[in-house]
């Protein structure tokens, strides 16, 4: 192989690393944090990750906090008969060797209450997850397009219902 391809694998590599956008605290790992743009006038977000635990003890996330909100949750979902439901949950264990998706519609996710501002395509909001053995680790949560992540079959039912819960 020569040099030439070597280094453009290495680029290739350093650019992937990039976009997946990681972070890690101890033997977790946090994987491309995300919350989807809201509408004007919508005073709560949520923002979603997968949370890898490569270590050989079972961690919980406890806590997270951001800026852009008064008040940031961890919150689990379900559906009640046909109302999805969520509520606030005082932790998110992550077993050993597991790894906990957060993503719209089911499980977890965490959310922002009283934003201090729409969230914008494009935004990258600064958080602090608190995990009660690896302790605190800063993240950035990239916005994007409310349609963005969307699949056909997630339309307006599920996520308007997340949209408009009253806390
Ligand atoms: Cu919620």
């Amino acid at each position: 192989m020569s040099l030439k391809s070597i280094v453009a694998i290495v680029a290739l590599l350093a650019s992937s690393v990039a976009f997946a956008h990681s972070f890690k605290i101890g033997s977790l790992e946090i994987e491309h944090p995300h919350a989807r743009a809201t509408t004007a006038g919508q005073t709560n977000g949520a923002a979603y990750m997968q949370i890898e635990n490569n270590g050989k003890t079972d961690d919980k996330l406890i806590a997270a906090s951001s800026p852009a909100a008064t008040s940031v949750e961890i919150h689990s979902m379900s559906m009640e008969g046909d109302v999805m439901k969520m509520r606030a949950v005082e932790g998110l264990e992550i077993k050993a060797g597991a790894q906990v998706s957060m993503k719209p519609g089911e499980g977890y996710h965490i959310m922002l209450l009283g934003l201090k501002k729409p969230l914008q395509a494009g935004d990258k909001l600064p958080m602090m997850l608190t995990f009660s053995k690896a302790g605190k680790v800063k993240i950035v949560v990239h916005v994007s397009d409310k349609e963005a992540h969307a699949k056909p079959s997630e339309n307006k039912d599920g996520m308007n219902n997340h949209d408009h819960h009253n806390h």
